[in-house]
């Protein structure tokens, strides 16, 4: 069987965790239309007849200001180490840099099991580098010979996860991202860019999940912002989410969230949060 790890790497919003999700036909990772959107290496894992890819989908690379950033661009190298194949997608629509494109230089450099893909080709299209496949995910074009790409490229091995298991993360993990998710979608910018989703409780039956579950923020002024006038935002989160994990758990969830703060924690707290 062709069996190995496939890290998916590119800058902030180029459609990495897109790619993945639609692959493992499961939402193992957020999308949003901002940037870094996905903070810690997440894997996504597609078992066929005959091979079993495991993607690692990665922060998007940018410069670090903050330890939050410094990690992100950790789980980035780390990815690297791990993978058999590595994927590098740029995006079609956007002009392509001279730091980005000697980036990929240095990554065929370091690899044989490279392939650089121009995606969202159904966008405008200004990118001006080579590439070995060009697709959409959205419109679905080339995604079966991208599939087949990557497979060809894997080693000969035995599959490393179970063939029923699609992600390496918890559900209470997804339910965290999931939250984070409606924040990218619901405010600008810096506010969910400074949110931190965690579970602080939990507890489970065989009829129902309690999950208490803190929204970090990093300004007083944010908080109000998040919760809404009368709480309305939250309420809305909070029952989105509490959907989503049903969905996930299979039984009733009641679920408690609050936006707590912390000044500065993507400097000083995240080995807390992330
Ligand atoms: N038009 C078009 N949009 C796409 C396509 N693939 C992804 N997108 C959009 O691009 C945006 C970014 O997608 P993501 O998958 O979150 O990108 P990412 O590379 O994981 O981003 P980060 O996690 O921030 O590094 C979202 O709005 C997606 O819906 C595509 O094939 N075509
Ligand atoms: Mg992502």
């Amino acid at each position: 069987m062709k069996c190995g790890y496939v890290a998916v790497l590119g800058r902030p919003n180029a459609g990495k965790s897109s790619l993945v999700n639609f692959y493992v036909g499961e939402d193992v990772a957020v999308v949003s239309k901002r940037q870094q959107t996905t903070r810690s290496n997440i894997l996504g894992i597609v078992t066929g007849k005959d091979y079993q890819i495991v993607f690692i989908d990665t922060p998007g690379i940018h410069h670090s200001k903050n330890e939050l950033d410094r990690f992100m661009m950790k789980n980035v190298r780390s990815a690297i180490s791990t993978a058999d194949v590595i994927l590098y997608l740029f995006d079609a629509s956007k002009e392509i840099d001279i730091e980005e494109k000697e980036y990929i230089v240095s990554l065929k450099e370091k690899t044989d099991k490279l392939i650089v893909i121009k995606s969202k080709i159904d966008k405008e299209n200004i990118a001006d580098f080579g590439f070995d496949i060009e697709v959409s995910i959205r419109k679905n074009i080339n995604t079966k010979n991208l599939l087949e790409m990557i497979v060809q490229n894997l080693p000969e091995g035995e599959p490393i996860f179970d063939k029923d298991e699609y992600t390496d993360k918890s559900i209470r993990f997804l339910v965290c991202e999931y939250i984070r998710g409606q924040l990218l979608d619901m405010f600008d910018n810096e506010i969910p860019h400074g949110v931190a989703v965690i579970v602080e409780n939990m507890e489970e039956n065989k009829k129902c999940v309690v999950m208490d579950i803190a929204l970090i923020c990093e300004r007083e002024n944010h908080k109000g912002i998040i919760i809404g006038k009368g709480g309305k935002n939250l309420k809305v989160i909070g029952s989105n989410a509490r959907e989503y994990a049903e969905d996930l758990f299979n039984k009733q969830v009641i679920l408690h969230t609050f936006v707590k703060v912390d000044e500065d924690w993507r400097n000083k707290n995240i080995n807390k949060y992330i």
